[in-house]
């Protein structure tokens, strides 16, 4: 089936398609040296035996685990936070901070400037789980948050693609109680489950090319196909948006309470901002190694995990 893909100039086509589909792809918006130049960078990290990242698939900090074909197991949480790896950590924030993604970010939100919340770097597929991202984060006023997946490679049908199941963000929302803790997510597992069977959603997935970028939004149901090939790479970066002007759901209640705005960092586009100053940076990358080390004495285990091969009802 092809696939449905806009040109930045569209602007329109871009936001009547995501309004009614609940998701959009931008063909080539990420110039290939932007692509390079984190390829790169990657590359160098991927071999360092001192290289420790927070896993997202398993949520433990761990160290690349490389597949015979030569690709990380695990995707990376936050690497544009990982400043003790100072040229990776930039290579990341320009691709996820590059100008045609804010000028689509502002066609999708209509705001100006943006708080980036979160991002991801996938080597492989780690076959994630259907969610919503609701569940895990959004904007306060929820609903106005805006994520994005970037293709990092022309991506192979068999290599474990993203999905989206299309016209899902106008059905059911399912709320996380803010307090658990994320002890409610095998209950959120099987809720989305439930919904994707009553409402009979079509999945669609996304071999993209390289520097194609996927937008949805945060009540769409999402994720990705398990590998079906071990000599395919997935090499994708992901990156959750939020307009400035609006807060954080799910935040820390401390900071709630005080109505503090939470500190953000400044990054190479004035109108880019990451949440997490520049000090959080060092310091939770530091403690990626700290609890690696201390979860390896204790023989830690992760709050939850993002594969699907951990469900066994899962397909
Ligand atoms: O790329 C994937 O496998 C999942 C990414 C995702 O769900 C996200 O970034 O919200
Ligand atoms: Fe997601």
């Amino acid at each position: 089936m092809s696939l449905t893909k806009f040109h930045i100039t569209e602007k329109a086509a871009i936001k009547e398609y995501y309004d009614s589909h609940g998701y959009v792809v931008i063909e080539g918006l990420l110039n290939s040296s932007k692509i390079l130049n984190f390829l790169n960078s990657y590359e160098k990290i991927k071999h360092s035996k001192f290289f420790v990242f927070f896993s997202q698939d398993t949520h433990l900090p761990t160290q690349p685990k490389l597949t015979p074909e030569g690709f990380i197991e695990n995707s990376m949480l936050y690497p544009a936070s990982l400043k003790l790896w100072r040229k990776f950590a930039l290579s990341v924030e320009e691709c996820l901070v590059d100008e045609s993604v804010t000028n689509a970010l502002t066609i999708l939100s209509g705001a100006s400037n943006h708080v980036m919340m979160q991002n991801m770097f996938f080597d492989k597929s780690t076959g994630t789980i259907e969610h919503q991202d609701h569940y895990y984060l959004d904007s306060n006023p929820p609903g106005q948050m805006v994520a994005a997946w970037y293709s990092l490679e022309d991506i192979h049908e068999d290599a474990g693609c993203f999905f989206v199941l299309p016209g899902s963000h106008k059905g059911k929302v399912i709320e996380r109680d803010s307090g658990s803790n994320f002890s409610d997510h095998d209950t959120f597992v099987k809720q989305i489950n439930t919904l994707i069977h009553e409402g009979n959603y079509e999945y669609r997935s996304f071999p993209l090319k390289k520097g194609d970028v996927l937008f949805w939004h945060p009540y769409t149901i999402h994720g990705a196909h398990t590998n079906q090939d071990p000599r395919f790479s997935r090499k994708s970066l992901t990156a959750h948006y939020y307009p400035a002007h609006l807060q954080t759901l799910y935040s820390r209640k401390a900071s709630a309470d005080r109505k503090t705005a939470p500190k953000t960092r400044k990054t190479v586009n004035p109108t880019v901002t990451i949440l997490g100053s520049e000090w959080d940076t060092y310091v939770s990358n530091s403690l990626h190694y700290l609890r690696f080390i201390s979860n390896h004495l204790r023989g830690r285990g992760p709050d939850y995990d993002m594969r699907r091969a951990s469900y066994s009802e899962q397909k």
